[in-house]
């Protein structure tokens, strides 16, 4: 299969008073490990950076130390005309097409600014990106249960539950539809939250894109109540893991039904250490998980192997929509005459448990520790190199490059261009998927 596309990293990302640690190196490595070959990650500007200047930061901070391809998105951590006009420069000479906002943390823009950089994006042919969760909210919910002493990790999701992350889904979906912009929600980790993308999609119309993790697929919050301080920080991200049992089952049946269409990793690790600066106030761990390396592995697991979505679809959600959504198809996220050799050979017999221990990553911590699953990455051709050779991991740093994303005519949902899936039986007879779940997108082949 084409080899996967985490759109959603942050290697050696400035947060929270700390830094991630897995750098561009360890982090797409590791990727590579796991059957990724292809990142994005964010640019983020730093207090008084602007868009242009974060990107050559981040720019400079990867090239060189890449082992496989990797393009950015840009994050806006606010409104002016100066904001304005790199964005038209990044598109124009920057091959950045992708633009992120966020509705909560210190940095979180207002309505009013959403909807001029939701306008821009439209006017250049940009997708924009958001981040979905009611700031305002969070920071008094979380006041709250700090002056009562809940200061421990499980307050983290008490103040930021489902509703507060729906009602941000669906106010960003509505500004979107003002200026006519594609968009593009972020690791959408609620059923709430979906259905809330879904019923805006349902009476306007499609050209929103919904993304989860791998973590949110695997996993729930009540990792966050264990007892053991550094167990329950290491799970901390946000949006939250959600406590109700279902939530990884239920975003697996959003992506088989086409309700989300990608999914990431939101790589963004720290070590417990790290984790620990919050130890007295959940306010302060530092959000993120890793992601990037079993991303492939966990969602062939609770996916595929579980029975929900078949290896189409694991393809499309993996690598291929990514690819479209970006606008790096049929560059990647197809094997194809023409495209970028990066292949995976996929041995869907083989299994392996996942550790800290044995990972590629450089924090110390795995949010799948012991897990055990089936879909494991024989061969991984980065670019025409063989990367992964019989298991053995081969990577070259700097051996990626930067890919430019171009502004398009963006990638319309449109159900009148797809195709339902046919299923070829051994004994030929051919059967069409009524359910009408799998569709692949054919005209550009
Ligand atoms: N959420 C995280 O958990 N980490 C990085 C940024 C974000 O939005
Ligand atoms: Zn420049
Ligand atoms: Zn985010
Ligand atoms: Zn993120």
């Amino acid at each position: 299969m084409p080899g996967g596309i985490d759109p959603h990293t942050h290697f050696e990302f400035e947060f929270m008073g700390t830094k991630s640690v897995d750098d561009f190196y360890h982090g797409t490595k590791a990727a590579i490990a796991g059957g990724t070959t292809t990142i994005i990650d964010f640019a983020f500007p730093k207090p008084g950076e602007s868009p242009l200047d974060a990107y050559h930061t981040y720019r400079l901070k990867a090239d060189g130390k890449v082992c496989c391809d990797y393009g950015l998105h840009v994050c806006l951590t606010g409104w002016s005309d100066q904001v304005k006009k790199d964005m038209d420069l990044l598109c124009r000479d920057h091959g950045v097409n992708s633009f992120k906002l966020f509705m909560c943390y210190d940095f979180m823009v207002d309505d009013g600014e959403l909807y001029s950089a939701f306008e821009h994006c439209k006017n250049l042919g940009a997708i924009a990106q958001v981040h979905a969760e009611n700031g305002k909210i969070i920071i008094k919910n979380a006041e709250k249960l700090i002056a009562k002493g809940v200061t421990g990790p499980e307050g983290h999701e008490i103040s930021r539950p489902e509703e507060v992350e729906a009602e941000a889904v669906n106010r960003a979906c509505v500004i979107a539809k003002q200026v006519d912009c594609p968009l593009y929600i972020v690791h959408m980790m609620s059923a709430e939250a979906v259905e809330a993308l879904q019923s805006h999609r349902n009476r306007y119309g499609g050209n929103v894109y919904g993304e989860t993790l791998a973590c949110a697929l695997a996993i729930d919050g009540r990792q966050c109540r264990h007892e053991c301080f550094a167990h329950a920080a290491g799970h901390i991200l946000s949006p939250p893991l959600r406590s109700n049992a279902q939530t990884p089952t239920m975003l697996m049946k959003f992506l088989q039904a086409d309700i989300l269409q990608v999914t990431g990793s939101d790589n963004c690790t720290f070590n417990q250490s790290q984790k620990a600066l919050g130890k007295n106030d959940f306010r302060k761990i530092p959000n993120g998980v890793n992601g990037v390396e079993d991303r492939m592995s966990v969602i062939w697991e609770k996916g595929v192997h579980a029975g929900i979505i078949d290896p189409s679809r694991f393809v499309a959600i993996t690598s291929t929509n990514a690819a479209k959504i970006y606008n790096l198809f049929p560059r990647k996220g197809v094997i194809a005459v023409g495209s970028d050799a990066d292949i995976v050979i996929w041995n869907a017999n083989e299994t392996r448990t996942i550790s800290a221990k044995t990972h590629h990553q450089a924090v110390d911590f795995n949010v799948f520790e012991g897990m055990t699953c089936h879909g494991v990455p024989e061969y991984v051709i980065v670019n025409g190199r063989v990367c992964v050779d019989e298991g053995q991991l081969r990577v070259a740093e700097g051996h990626g490059r930067f890919i430019e994303t171009p502004v398009f005519p963006p990638y319309v949902y449109d159900p009148e261009k797809y195709i339902t899936l046919l299923t070829e039986h051994k004994n030929g007879t051919v059967e069409q998927n009524t359910q009408n779940f799998q569709k692949i997108h054919l005209e550009q082949y």
